[in-house]
């Protein structure tokens, strides 16, 4: 069945994989899954074509068949859940990862979309100076732990799997900013992510639609 997934028409990063499409592509190329990708403008995501896909007018979401997802947690888990690579099989393991990417989503993402959007979109606001030191510790607040956790090994939880995807993909948001460096280890984290083939096939593929 042929899976299509929508992604920015152009996207406001041009293609640096930032837009949340690329942790899909992700998947499913880990997964080894073909898929389509239906492009949506600005406008086009809260038309009721969209809305009928995503309630909240936004990118990703995912089609195949009848079955029509959104929220990137729940599409990458529906991915590793069906198809072979991105869980472990044993019953523990696979509860554990599947708590790192509910980790990803509910409690390392969340303060670093306020720091983005402080840093990207509230710049120009009297408070923006005062403000951004705090939204900047909350973050440190989360990698601290999570540096902490991971110490010397490869992945969250023994092997690669969907967990490691989310948080890698949650994670790397943070690299231009530099806080991402002030923990080397989650650096070293993410470039390993970012060095695996699928991940490397999905941004060139998200990259292509945007060089245009
Ligand atoms: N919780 C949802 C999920 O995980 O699927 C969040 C989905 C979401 O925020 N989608 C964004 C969107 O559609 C795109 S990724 N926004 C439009 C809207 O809400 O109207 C967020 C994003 C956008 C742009 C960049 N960028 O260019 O740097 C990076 C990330």
């Amino acid at each position: 069945m042929t899976i299509i997934i929508t992604a920015f028409e152009k996207s406001p990063d041009g293609g640096k994989g930032l837009a949340r499409d690329t942790r899909v592509r992700w998947a499913l190329e880990e997964a080894g899954l073909p898929y389509e990708v239906r492009l949506v403008s600005f406008r086009a995501m809260k038309e009721p074509a969209h809305l009928a896909r995503h309630p909240f007018g936004q990118i990703p979401t995912y089609e195949e068949g009848d079955l029509v997802l959104f929220e990137t947690g729940a599409i990458v888990l529906h991915i590793a859940q069906h198809h072979a690579g991105l869980l472990p099989n044993d019953a523990d393991a696979r509860a554990r990862a599947i708590a790192w990417m509910f980790a990803a989503v509910n409690t390392v993402e969340p303060p670093i979309l306020e720091f983005m959007t402080a840093r990207l979109f509230e710049a120009d606001k009297p408070w923006a100076a005062a403000r951004l030191p705090l939204v900047a510790d909350r973050v440190r607040d989360r990698l601290k732990p999570l540096s902490a956790r991971l110490g010397n090994a490869d992945w969250l939880d023994g092997a690669f799997s969907a967990g490691d995807l989310m948080m890698a993909s949650v994670l790397l948001r943070l690299r231009a900013s530099g806080i991402l460096d002030e923990f080397p280890n989650l650096a070293a984290y993410v470039a390993r992510g970012e060095a695996r083939p699928a991940y490397k096939r999905a941004f060139a593929a998200q990259l292509a639609i945007n060089a245009g």
